[in-house]
């Protein structure tokens, strides 16, 4: 027996021998508790910890409490964490590949968005290995639609507007439609509307809802742009330090989350476009100009994309629209 068999035969006896020790996880991630990304991640940490007999027990802190939102991805690879929530699409700063599913007018339908997400998790897995990382589910927010204070009846109207942006790609839509970008993390858009750094956004219902745009804005137009995705990272070493038994339940736990994730967003859709119109929102069908005009964007960020992605990104794209 070669010595580092020995040595796992030793530890592996050990384990069985006593009790797990408890480890805890602290678990950065960048969205407020109300929100159902964070639900969905607190009833995940715990079913990880009945799973576990408390062996595994996920301490989550939200609202880019522990680090921030920019900051978790980074915080999970050099191991800082060993675990953590994110915006699939802020890696495309690393790789483009990363942001198909914030390219508008690709995948609009949750049938889609779960074909793109097949597509894309294969070379997600590969670039997110090269850095240390595994990842262990994703869930979708609600379509995206548009927020603003007045009526918008053509991408015209957003001329000039300043707009609040999440990720690299919203920053080259609003560009491209002619708007002023402003990154904005979620906890802080309700400020950034009322000192009026920003007057306009492209959000879920969701987003919307549960910061109160009512607060603040006046017109949300269903334009149903794109379903981007959270993604939940482990860091790979501290996953293997895992027993195998507990590496399931980690598993397992994730697999019921994406499940679950899908659903309560699908549900989140119409049931926090109503929130928003019984708080006083104009809910509005976007015009056919307005539409014509926002899916000649569309148009031109897919194929900038395609030329940033390489050949990842069209064996990814293969893969979506076989
Ligand atoms: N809410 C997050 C990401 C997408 C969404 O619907 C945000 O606005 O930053």
């Amino acid at each position: 027996m070669k010595l580092t068999n020995l040595l796992s035969a030793a530890a592996l006896a050990t384990a069985v021998a006593l009790p797990a020790s408890a480890e805890t996880w602290d678990m950065p991630t960048p969205y407020p508790d109300a929100t159902f990304h964070t639900v969905n991640i607190a009833e995940f940490a715990s079913d990880v910890s009945e799973a576990t007999d408390g062996a595994l027990e996920i301490t989550v802190h939200s609202a880019g409490s522990l680090f921030k939102h920019p900051e978790i991805s980074k915080a999970v690879r050099s191991g800082q964490v060993p675990i953590g929530e994110f915006f699939l699409s802020l890696l495309a700063n690393d790789d483009a590949v990363f942001g198909a599913d914030s390219l508008p007018f690709l995948a609009t339908s949750y049938e889609d968005a779960q074909k793109l997400w097949d597509a894309q998790k294969d070379v997600i897995t590969k670039l997110l290995d090269e850095q240390g990382l595994m990842p262990l589910y994703a869930v979708p927010w609600p379509p995206q639609g548009l927020y603003t204070t007045k009526e918008i009846n053509s991408v015209e109207d957003l001329a000039g507007l300043k707009f609040r942006t999440y990720n690299a790609t919203l920053e080259e839509f609003a560009n491209l439609a002619g708007a002023a970008p402003t990154q904005v993390e979620v906890p802080d858009i309700p400020q950034a509307f009322s000192t009026g750094r920003v007057e306009a956004m492209i959000t879920s219902p969701s987003t919307g809802a549960n910061s109160q745009a009512w607060d603040f804005l006046s017109h949300y137009t269903d334009i149903q742009a794109w379903i981007p995705k959270n993604i939940v990272v482990v860091n790979k070493r501290s996953f293997q330090r895992l027993d195998e038994e507990t590496q399931q339940a980690v598993l397992d736990a994730a697999a019921a989350a994406e499940t679950r994730g899908w659903e309560m967003s699908q549900k989140e859709t119409d049931e926090q476009t109503a929130v928003l119109e019984e708080n006083g929102i104009t809910i509005v069908e976007p015009s056919e100009e307005l539409m014509t005009g926002l899916r000649e964007i569309g148009e031109q960020m897919l194929a900038n994309w395609k030329e940033e992605a390489g050949e990842d990104g069209a064996a990814l794209l293969d893969a979506y629209q076989q």
